[in-house]
């Protein structure tokens, strides 16, 4: 095994070693691991980024005399969580039993809780401090308790000190100095919720590693150990919310038996500060309540929807709230029924205001209209009810203005409705890129969305200052990531999409997070401390979201996949019913050129953007290249700036992603020894798989646009492996 490196170190702990020194620190891994039993724990990628295995022998040394017993006085549950964590994090990372106290009488304590629950913190004097904080936020200091130097991890809230702890414990395992604490640190963000497409039979839509984690037939009885850990990986990076079930929503999830379900979830999920929410369908009072209609304004609707509220605030006294999708992709709502979104909305948070509970409702609308722009839809169907929704409302938008493409520019409502919540929605699941096949680090992508600037209030009025509420100061804040998650035994079926899962948590938590620092912790956690495949396996997830942009949509090419599914390319698709379902329709390739033209002499949709945003998308000249597909229809032969043509860029494009893939499966083979040999193999079958696809994808897209474009392949492009007939007779197989 050629261990020459060094051991990777965030911060500054210096780690530099020879060959010798790894050596023996690998034998006093090995013998440790042995001694520990630690040797016989698969690494099957359950125990994601809490794996606690034994540290390099250095820090171990540097760590062991600051962590000798854990304090936490108090019996709650999430107390217990506290504990457990501690000692078994600790345990695990330092290779020795850390033990459990009721007081400190040792230096090296870890002293844990609220001044409620432990009468050391209460004794701080640091009310003033931690009431800044609030109960998410925390604060730990390095600290002389008496004459013992101990470390004390103390929040005004339960989940705070479980976020604490948990900040704690990602210092050792990102071999970062605990040895000086000063750490105040509270959530940017209020909501941050990962929204479950569950459905109650057991299947996700959009899922891709495996079926349902809540097995609806067993609960409440039986309910899957597994929940438990599913809450610790939430609450470890900060995540307070789940929501259920799939937006296209069952109306039996609010029947008692269901929520009787929900609640047994509810209560494993409690301990760790996450909170249920639940998708209710719109018309659920004529399917569960008999009523004639769902009529918002109908006072019996009203009435069926607060009693349910009441029902379910019984049963689950923390509940979140609902999720609402309505009036988009033949869902119901208010529309339905002559009314608009507002009375909707508003309707179902009167009757959850009561509990504190609020409603999240999609800005995922669009209509079905010749003639129009699917772009430009949610913007037209809920910017002007700005200021209208009730103040437990919160309006969900997604990234982009279409439906989570490998790119899009950020979505025009974010600075366009400023009296109103907006939250941010992102999928971690890889609905179009390419599923769980795909190594693609998407927090890159949010980075992109979230520095995006609106100008809506002039310059620096980003939209990560739109959703935190620096910008219009807002009551409530959020970020919901529709989850990647499921039964497959690694949870979301490839190794590195745990790391979308992570970094969702993390950039929810604090927006401003560098995409290099959430994936250089995640490395660390998760697979390795080793300094140079640390620094090669960062490289290779920034580069990801880029190469699979450049294989699947390059220059703002957008929803060109295969129909239904979204596996794979098909250009061509033109046969379902709505046109905006038809990849034709975003293309619009001809014998001039390609692209969407959203200007004034097309569908006009840049104007929902603010001036200059919309000057520079609007003219051509100006236009990021990144984008100009999405917002121009562009002639074969239009002259980038790179001196090339529009044809050539794009197909060198295309050949740039089919290579990155190539080379990553190289760099990662050659990782082999530093990673172990299970998720090693695991990962590199995968990659096999995303070369495949990439090429498959390069050769399809150019073939087809090439009837268009009448031109040759540039020099640099490889020929392609099969006729487009061959490309277009079957889908691309996952
Ligand atoms: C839950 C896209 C997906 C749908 C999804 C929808 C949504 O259209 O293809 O599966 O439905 O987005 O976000 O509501």
């Amino acid at each position: 095994m050629a261990c020459e490196h060094q051991t990777s170190n965030l911060k500054g702990v210096n780690l530099r070693h020879k060959r010798n020194s790894i050596g023996l620190i690998a034998c006093v891994t090995v013998a440790l691991q042995l001694f520990l039993g630690a040797s016989t724990k698969a690494e099957d990628g359950y125990r994601l980024w809490l794996r606690y295995e034994l540290l390099p022998k250095q820090m171990i040394a540097v760590y062991r005399p600051r962590v000798t017993s854990v304090v936490v006085t108090g019996k709650s549950a999430s107390l217990n969580a506290i504990r457990s964590e501690l000692v078994e994090g600790c345990t695990g990372l330092l290779g020795k039993p850390v033990a459990v106290a009721d007081t400190v009488v040792h230096d090296g304590a870890i002293v844990v809780g609220t001044p409620t629950s432990s009468s050391l913190i209460s004794g701080l004097g640091w009310q003033r401090q931690l009431a800044g904080l609030g109960t998410e936020g925390f604060r730990i200091r390095s600290f002389k308790l008496g004459h013992h130097s101990v470390t004390i991890i103390a929040s005004n809230g339960e989940a705070g000190a479980l976020y604490g702890a948990f900040y704690f414990l990602r210092l050792m395992q990102t071999l970062q100095p605990i040895d000086n604490l000063d750490v105040s640190e509270k959530p940017r963000l209020q909501l941050r919720v990962l929204d479950h497409w569950d459905n109650l039979d057991g299947s996700i839509e959009r899922g891709y590693a495996g079926r349902s984690l809540w097995d609806w037939k067993a609960l409440p009885e039986k309910v899957d150990p597994r929940l438990r850990d599913y809450a610790r990986a939430n609450a470890s990076v900060g995540i307070n919310g789940t929501t259920l079930n799939n937006v296209n929503a069952n109306s039996q999830i609010l029947t008692p038996e269901y929520l009787r379900k929900v609640a047994a979830v509810a209560d494993v999920f409690r301990p760790y500060g996450l909170r249920v929410y639940l998708s209710p369908r719109f018309s659920a009072p004529i399917e569960l309540g008999g009523l004639k209609t769902a009529d918002p304004l109908d006072p019996e609707v009203a009435a069926w929807w607060r009693k349910k509220s009441d029902e379910i605030y019984k049963m689950i006294p923390d509940f979140g709230g609902f999720l609402v999708k309505a009036n988009s992709e033949g869902q119901p709502g208010p529309r339905t029924y002559n009314r608009n979104h507002v009375d909707g909305a508003n309707m179902m948070a009167a009757a959850l205001a009561p509990h504190n509970g609020v409603v999240i409702w999609r800005a995922f609308v669009y209509d079905a209209k010749p003639g129009y722009d699917r772009a430009a839809a949610a913007y037209d169907n809920l910017q002007p009810f700005d200021g209208q929704f009730a103040s437990n409302v919160l309006l969900q938008v997604k990234n982009g203005p279409i439906d989570f493409q490998p790119r899009e520019p950020f979505h025009p409502l974010f600075g366009a409705m400023p009296k109103t919540q907006l939250v941010l929605e992102v999928q971690l699941t890889q609905e179009y890129l390419g599923f769980s096949n795909h190594l693609v680090f998407l927090p890159q992508m949010w980075r992109e969305i979230l520095d995006s600037d609106t100008y809506a209030n002039g310059p620096a009025s980003t939209v990560r200052k739109v959703i935190d509420g620096s910008l219009y100061h807002q009551r409530l804040t959020g970020m919901a990531g529709v989850a990647n998650t499921g039964s497959d035994r690694n949870w979301t079926g490839h190794h590195f999409a745990q790391a979308n899962w992570y970094g969702f948590g993390r950039l929810a938590w604090n927006p401003d997070l560098p995409s290099r620092r959430i994936a250089e912790e995640w490395i660390n956690m998760t697979f390795t401390h080793d300094v140079k495949a640390v620094g090669t396996i960062n490289r290779l997830m920034l580069e990801s979201h880029e190469a699979v942009v450049d294989y699947m949509t390059p220059l703002g090419l957008h929803h060109i996949m295969w129909g239904g599914h979204h596996y794979g390319p098909a250009p061509w698709w033109n046969t379902f019913d709505r046109d905006d379902w038809n990849p034709v329709y975003y293309h619009r390739a001809d014998e001039r050129g390609l692209g969407f033209d959203r200007t004034e002499t097309g569908s006009n949709a840049v104007s929902q953007y603010h001036a200059p945003v919309r000057d520079r998308f609007a003219n051509l000249n100006t236009c990021p290249e990144n984008f100009l597909l999405w917002f121009h229809h562009v002639p074969w032969d239009y002259r980038m700036r790179s001196g090339r043509t529009m044809w050539d860029e794009l197909a060198l494009h295309y050949q740039r992603g089919v290579d990155w893939t190539r080379t990553t499966r190289k760099e990662w083979d050659a990782l082999a020894g530093v990673i172990d040999s299970e998720r090693h193999a695991e990962v590199a079958k995968k990659l096999a798989i995303q070369e495949r696809d990439a090429i498959w994808w390069r050769d399809a897209v150019l073939l087809y646009f090439q009837t268009f474009s009448k031109r040759p392949l540039p020099a640099g492009v490889d020929q392609p492996a099969k006729s487009l007939a061959e490309y277009k007779a079957k889908s691309l197989s996952w």
